[in-house]
């Protein structure tokens, strides 16, 4: 079952780059037509190009695998199979920063077998940065190794978060932000999980928080995994599903604040 993890992961990276390319040639022609998923979660068309361009690189290379992407109709109940190994892929995470021609957007390729993530590619095009992991391999940022910060005080702590595209929830998220943001230095929403995980493996952060889809975080979570950082959640992960790929109520930190934001993050009990 383990074909060779360094192979793969070069693998991931090369796909991940060209498939920056692509996006990049498809954002600069202008060919933005937008569409969206459930009347609010905005697709483009070069998240379907960019979408097929990875997943046939990855049927060619591997014929056996399966591949659970954000774009090809997504079954999550994919992530409990175990049996055969799982790519979990975002051609563009950050679809509205690409929409609105922002830099902070990532293509995300993570690898899974029985539902853990031992390699992970996340590559930034617009700002021609590539981090990437293999387990135990430590995480590096254009092949320099990376890691967390030495944060220990959540008053001096910079943390980022992100809101679904739903409304619903937002209420209560919003019940929470502010019992982080009277607690920490600042918060930063920057719109692409894949971006935030990767910004507290490299120390530009200090801890990240929210609820996304595995392929948001999968590949970052290694990467910062690998970089020192402490990840969690702060719910239950349902018993029988892969934590590496559960994405309700993630936290991802440096090790010296993870305790103090958790702490903040689940609903008071009224009483
Ligand atoms: C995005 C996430 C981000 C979240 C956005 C959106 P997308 O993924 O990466 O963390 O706050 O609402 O879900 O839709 O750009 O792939």
């Amino acid at each position: 079952m383990h074909d060779d993890l360094t192979a793969i992961t070069e693998f991931a990276e090369e796909t991940a780059i060209q498939a920056g390319e692509l996006i990049i040639q498809e954002r600069r022609q202008g060919s933005m037509e937008h569409n969206y998923k459930d009347a609010t979660e905005l697709v483009t068309q070069a998240d379907i190009k960019a979408d097929e361009f990875i997943a046939q690189r990855i049927r060619d290379a591997y014929p056996g695998h399966r591949i659970l992407s954000e774009e090809a109709m997504p079954d999550l109940t994919q992530a409990e199979n175990l049996d055969t190994p799982l790519w979990i892929v975002d051609p563009i995470d950050g679809t509205v920063n690409y929409a609105y021609g922002h830099a902070q957007v990532a293509v995300s390729i993570a690898y899974a077998e029985e539902g853990r993530v031992r390699t992970g590619v996340v590559h930034c095009p617009f700002q021609q940065e590539t981090f990437m992991a293999t387990h135990g391999q430590g995480a590096l940022l254009n092949r320099m190794p990376i890691e967390v910060s030495g944060a220990s005080n959540l008053r001096q702590s910079l943390i980022a978060t992100g809101f679904p595209y739903g409304k619903d929830e937002i209420p209560t998220l919003i019940r929470r932000l502010e019992r982080v943001l009277t607690q920490c230095r600042d918060i930063r929403r920057i719109g692409s999980a894949a971006v935030d995980i990767c910004w507290v493996a490299c120390g530009r952060l200090d801890g990240y928080y929210e609820s996304v889809s595995p392929w948001d975080f999968a590949a970052a979570r290694l990467i910062a995994l690998e970089a020192g950082a402490s990840c969690g959640h702060f719910s239950a992960v349902p018993d029988g599903y892969p934590e590496d790929l559960w994405g309700r109520d993630i936290i991802i930190t440096a090790p010296g604040i993870h305790s103090a934001l958790g702490a903040l993050l689940p609903e008071p009990v009224a009483g």
